[in-house]
């Protein structure tokens, strides 16, 4: 890739957004309706819009690991979605592709949700001290976070080390168990919500909203639902122009399609969808925001940005936020089945884009890309060599992100859920391997149903993308190489 590793006084600043529970079909160019998106639609104009760009797992979690660390997150225990008091993820020291740009010199920010835990393994977070091991042990130089997930304990800003605003005289506490008999819950002052739940999500209540897990103290500390975006943008904004003269790496980990979906005020009811139309409203806005400021400071044409997300749509999540009632026919899946918690296209294809006047020509690219491919990729565009134990399935696609002729994207990709039991995709060409070992799916539907399923079935993605006629029988010799080549895959460790 030497036509794309520039010398060191013109490396291209690097922004990724990564969109919460975005589904392939919930961006105007991608198929929205119901809702618009000028701004990310721009951006695709103004770039390169994949049809087969993906993330590497449809939870938040696994996602977010193989994204930093290059390395499929199935291949290591407890990487699926991170309870309130998890500790760090991915260890001090670990390379990631935050830690690849540091050592080229460049300064990275991570702002948004984190979801990866914090602090030391066996004791996790220390909400009222040093909150480390986190972000800055393994390559970023600043953090600004919603700790884990909003419907998850606790609400409050991470900067660096630190809970932000924590007033001494009144600790944080967080924990799974009800801290005492009188303690309001979504259970106990249901009545009291301004969004109610639907199933979970009825521990501790803030703003309204009752969560998963407990919390007390740490008042002064707290932010109010509505304001996230506007932080999480306004710290960008001024991080960006800080460090306008340096090349910069910003992770923006936007959280507004994930439940609970309470967006600003000036977006409520801004689209016919309800509550989480309006949150990508809400998103489309944050992308708009980013791109000002690439434009005010000059940075547009020097700036790589990309637009992802974590996994795919899910509507129910746990609030009643007539996700379904108000789908209308909005298709937040596109053509494909399944979304967030399953293997199929729907959970792991989402909206994709790149974009870099001037460097990635304009156009729409059917390479296959997957978020795990950004540290192998970056590595190669700043010339940095990556450690033969470290990112060991990460592809250098760059040639396929920079949408250059000629160049390709992955052969196959394995997709998973958020582990454990079994359940995974493997696509290479057209053809799909899908495994279930628990011989069940869930969520291939959009409304949380389980099916059964056979333990393995081949779909061909160019004729059949909404996989649902099971190959096997007419196709058994390839049904068994690619079950063959998956098995592979994970006995190898590694598939780079
Ligand atoms: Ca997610
Ligand atoms: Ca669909």
């Amino acid at each position: 890739m030497s036509e794309t590793s520039a010398a060191d006084n013109d490396r291209p600043n690097v922004i990724v957004v990564m969109a919460d529970d975005l589904g392939y079909g919930d961006i105007g160019c991608y198929g929205a309706k119901g809702l618009e998106t000028p701004n990310i639609d721009r951006m695709a104009s103004e770039g390169c819009r994949f049809t087969s760009g993906y993330c590497s797992a449809s939870t938040c979690t696994p996602t977010r690991y193989s994204f930093l660390t290059g390395t499929y997150a199935f291949r290591f225990p407890n990487t699926g979605i991170a309870p309130p008091n998890s500790p760090a993820l991915i260890p001090a020291g670990t390379t990631t592709t935050a830690s690849i740009l540091k050592d080229a010199g460049y300064k990275t920010a991570v702002i948004g949700k984190w979801h990866l835990g914090l602090g030391e393994k066996n004791e996790g977070p220390d909400w009222n001290g040093d909150l480390k091991p986190g972000p800055l042990e393994i390559g970023f130089d600043h953090c600004i976070l919603l700790p884990t997930t909003n419907d998850r304990v606790p609400q409050v800003y991470v900067n660096d080390h630190n809970v932000e605003n924590l007033d001494p005289a009144d600790p944080l506490w967080v924990g799974n168990k009800k801290p005492s008999e009188d303690h309001p819950t979504g259970i106990t002052h249901r009545d009291t919500l301004k969004m109610d739940w639907s199933h979970g999500h009825n521990s501790t209540i803030h703003n309204g909203i009752s969560r998963i897990g407990f919390y007390t103290g740490g008042h002064a500390a707290r932010f109010r639902d509505e304001d996230l975006s506007d932080r999480w943008v306004a710290e960008s904004k001024k991080w960006i122009a800080q460090h306008k003269e340096e090349p910069f790496f910003l992770f923006f980990a936007s959280h507004d399609l994930h439940v609970p979906r309470v967006v600003h005020e000036r977006f409520q009811g801004s689209t016919k969808l309800g509550p989480r139309g309006d949150a990508i409203a809400e998103l489309d806005w944050c992308v708009g925001e980013l791109m000002k400021s690439l434009e005010e400071n000059g940075l547009t044409e020097k700036t790589m940005l990309v637009f992802c997300s974590d996994n795919g749509p899910v509507l129910d999540d746990g609030y009643k936020d007539d996700a379904n009632e108000k789908l209308g026919n909005h298709d937040p899946n596109g053509p494909y089945q399944g979304g967030k918690y399953t293997v199929y296209e729907g959970g792991t294809r989402t909206p994709f884009i790149t974009r870099m006047p001037g460097t990635i020509p304009v156009g729409v690219s059917d390479e296959m890309v997957c978020t795990i491919d950004f540290a192998a990729s970056l590595a190669a565009m700043v010339g940095q060599e990556l450690p033969n134990d470290a990112c060991l399935d990460s592809q250098n696609v760059l040639g396929a992100l920079m949408n250059q002729s000629g160049a390709s994207g992955r052969e196959h990709l394995v997709q998973q859920d958020n582990g454990k039991v079994g359940n995974y995709g493997y696509r290479v060409g057209d053809w799909k391997l899908v495994r279930h070992d628990q011989k069940k799916s869930y969520n291939f539907d959009l409304s949380m149903t389980r099916k059964p399923v056979p333990q393995f079935a081949l779909y061909n993605l160019e004729s059949d993308p909404a996989e649902q006629n099971d190959l096997s029988d007419s196709e058994p010799e390839r049904a068994k190489q690619l079950q063959q080549e998956l098995q592979k895959l994970f006995d190898a460790g590694r598939s780079r």
